[in-house]
């Protein structure tokens, strides 16, 4: 990248970095095309960042496609997680506590009739879909099919026999076992008999801020939180695989970032270290690329 960008550039690319969504990709990557440099050192970078935009562009169209095909339900965010499970388990009520989602919560049975989606705010975003329930006939294999596609499976349920016959439908290998209505139930027997398992309570809130925590440590990602020299670091993290290295945030941030680094200053708990590209990132290290 040229040297002479401006401050407000580099914040425009900050902000760009931290985006999730498509939709906000985009609009972050027209403002930073805006303050670019438009001078003739500076041709490649605005050629670049305008191929960017146009890939973008087109990937929108292709999700809008699938959007529109699977009913407004593609992924999005860093991280796609599905609640699965019997009539009447909760995930209606679970999705509406974890999330913004007003999703329709009822003593009936069958009352969520297509995917649900919500937005769950873990730093990293997660999309949480609740799925209709589970009736053991053919309409099954398009509710598997969204929790064999997802990051993370929820299996939603309150018996043994239950979550034993979903856990046998599901391919996803990435399962966590979620006891629901810990208030109404004994739950004991239950944890025993799934390893890892959690009980929680959609109504009281009882256990949901550890369920959190598994969720995020289920999904083996990490976040990331860029700073420039001088300031505070981005608010936003930027998500990365676990065992990420330097080199992926870097890649990640610009590729032309990797030819000219220099080195990398990394905050972890109380030290400050100085790193290069193979240096392994770890959850909520704090790191200044310096090129
Ligand atoms: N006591 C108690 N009741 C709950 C809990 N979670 C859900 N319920 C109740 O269980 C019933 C079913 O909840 P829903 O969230 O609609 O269940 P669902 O799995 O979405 O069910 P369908 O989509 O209708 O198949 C409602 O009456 C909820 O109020 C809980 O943690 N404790
Ligand atoms: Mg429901």
């Amino acid at each position: 990248m040229p040297a002479n960008v401006t401050p407000q550039f580099k914040k425009a690319q900050a902000e760009f970095l931290a985006a999730r969504t498509i939709e906000e990709k985009i609009e972050r990557l027209k403002i930073m095309i805006s303050l670019a440099p438009k001078h003739k050192g500076s041709e490649n970078l605005l050629a670049n960042l305008k191929s960017r935009l146009a890939k973008l562009k087109q990937e929108l169209q292709r999700q809008k496609k699938i959007r529109k095909h699977k009913k407004g339900l593609g992924k999005e965010g860093d991280a796609q997680i599905t609640l699965i499970g019997y009539a009447n388990s909760g995930k209606s009520l679970l999705l509406n506590k974890l999330t913004r989602a007003r999703s329709i919560v009822s003593k009936f049975p069958y009352t969520t009739a297509k995917p649900e989606q919500g937005m769950l705010n873990l730093g990293a975003l997660v999309q949480v879909l609740d799925l209709p329930s589970l009736k053991d006939n053919d309409e099954d294999n398009e509710i598997l099919g969204y929790a064999n596609n997802s990051d993370l499976v929820l299996v939603v349920g309150c018996s043994i026999d239950k979550i034993k016959k979903i856990l046998s439908k599901i391919k996803n290998k990435n399962v966590l076992v979620v006891i629901d209505k810990a208030d109404i139930i004994d739950t004991e027997k239950i944890k025993k008999e799934f390893s890892g398992s959690i009980d929680i309570s959609a109504l009281t809130g009882q256990n949901l801020n550890l369920l959190k925590k598994k969720i995020f440590t289920s999904l083996n990602i990490i976040r990331i939180y860029t700073k420039h020299p001088g300031r505070k670091p981005e608010k936003r993290p930027v998500i990365l695989k676990e065992n990420s290295v330097v080199e992926d945030l870097a890649r990640k941030v610009h590729k032309d970032f990797i030819k000219q680094f220099k080195f990398a200053k990394i905050w972890r708990k109380n030290t400050i270290k100085r790193v290069g590209l193979k240096y392994i990132l770890k959850d909520s290290d704090v790191i200044e690329l310096h090129i």
